[in-house]
């Protein structure tokens, strides 16, 4: 053998050697999230483990920090590199901060993709939203203007301030407010962070502030059961409902006292689930992330991929006394 043909030989070998060592072991996917202890991510979480199920070679890591911060975010996502992880799935605590420590994951061959909270596309190969912006952005206040005929002040109880999703959400109801909810108005946002204690002191805060308050719009998990209950602790209940974006499980008792007449929310199980089955099929399947291209979410169906490599799972429901005892008994 001449010793060209040798080398070829070797490096085909070789070659043949790296692709069976990617798959000898099976594909770490580390589904990152904002916080730990967050009832939402761990319904997610479920869902990641059904999909590694169903998928047969996948290992997931469940992991975040325990303040919903990107600096804390930043500190995982170096150790998940340095464990020398396949895939990082992340809902992220700000767009643009986790760019930089995410580029250097890609550049070393981990597969980055955002779900539920997203990362600025040059930090990440694809971002899957829970349901259409807009869509989510126009629910929330709906979801308050419904029960508030003659119209009135309400206030916005949100996460962390560079929370994307929360963000994109808050603009997209700012947007219709004027022209589909003219009789709402919205008096002030504030932020709890996705933490029980500061959510409760930002509710109380609101409620102090403005006397005519008729709803607290939280869109999210954390902030909506906060709120709730400082309602019903100060004997609210009637005179300010609590909406926004809730888990059946944990807001049940909310609906059933009356301090909510509905709040809405996707399916946080499928959600998780489709994060994975996306990053494995990215990472071993090698699909690629560009837009127009229509990939498989396994048995949630398939997402096709916008200009900005995003894509959105599905409408949100609504949760109120004639549903949420069914629901709650599955997220
Ligand atoms: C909280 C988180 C999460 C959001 C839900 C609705 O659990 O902020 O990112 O999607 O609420």
């Amino acid at each position: 053998m001449s010793f060209l043909k040798k080398l070829l030989v070797t490096a085909a070998f070789s070659a043949a050697m790296f692709v069976n060592a990617a798959y000898a072991e099976n594909v770490k996917i580390a589904l990152v999230v904002k916080s730990l202890g967050n009832g939402f991510f761990d319904a997610a979480n479920k869902g990641a483990e059904e999909a590694a199920k169903e998928l047969g070679d996948v290992d997931v890591i469940y992991t975040g920090p325990t303040k919903a911060t990107a600096e804390a975010q930043i500190e995982v996502i170096n150790s998940l590199i340095a464990q020398k992880v396949n895939a990082i799935a992340v809902s992220a605590n700000d767009a643009d901060a986790l760019v930089p420590v995410l580029k250097k994951a890609m550049e070393r061959g981990i597969t980055v993709i955002s779900w539920d909270s997203g990362v600025a596309k040059e930090g990440r190969q694809l971002h899957l939203n829970p349901s259409d912006t807009g869509l989510i952005g126009e629910t929330i206040i709906k979801l308050a203007a419904d029960y508030l005929p003659e119209g009135g002040d309400v206030a916005i109880l949100s996460a962390s301030s560079t929370a994307t999703n929360q963000n994109a959400w808050i603009e997209a109801a700012k947007k219709v407010l004027p022209e589909k909810f003219p009789k709402i108005k919205l008096v002030a946002t504030v932020y709890g962070d996705d933490d029980s204690a500061k959510s409760t002191d930002q509710a109380k805060g609101l409620l102090k502030s403005y006397p005519n308050l008729k709803a607290i719009i939280a869109p999210t998990t954390v902030g909506v059961v906060a709120a709730a209950q400082v309602v019903t602790d100060e004997n609210l209940i009637g005179k300010v409902n609590v909406t926004g974006l809730a888990l059946p499980s944990e807001f049940k008792k909310f609906i059933d006292n009356g301090a909510s007449q509905a709040v809405a929310l996707w399916n946080p199980i499928d959600l998780g689930y489709s994060a994975i089955y996306l990053a494995h099929d990215l990472a071993v399947k090698k699909d690629e992330a560009k837009p127009g291209a229509t990939l498989s979410i396994g048995r949630v169906g398939k997402v096709t991929l916008d200009e900005n490599n995003s894509a959105a799972m599905a409408p949100p429901f609504q949760f109120d006394k004639t549903n949420i005892e069914k629901f709650s008994k599955i997220y």
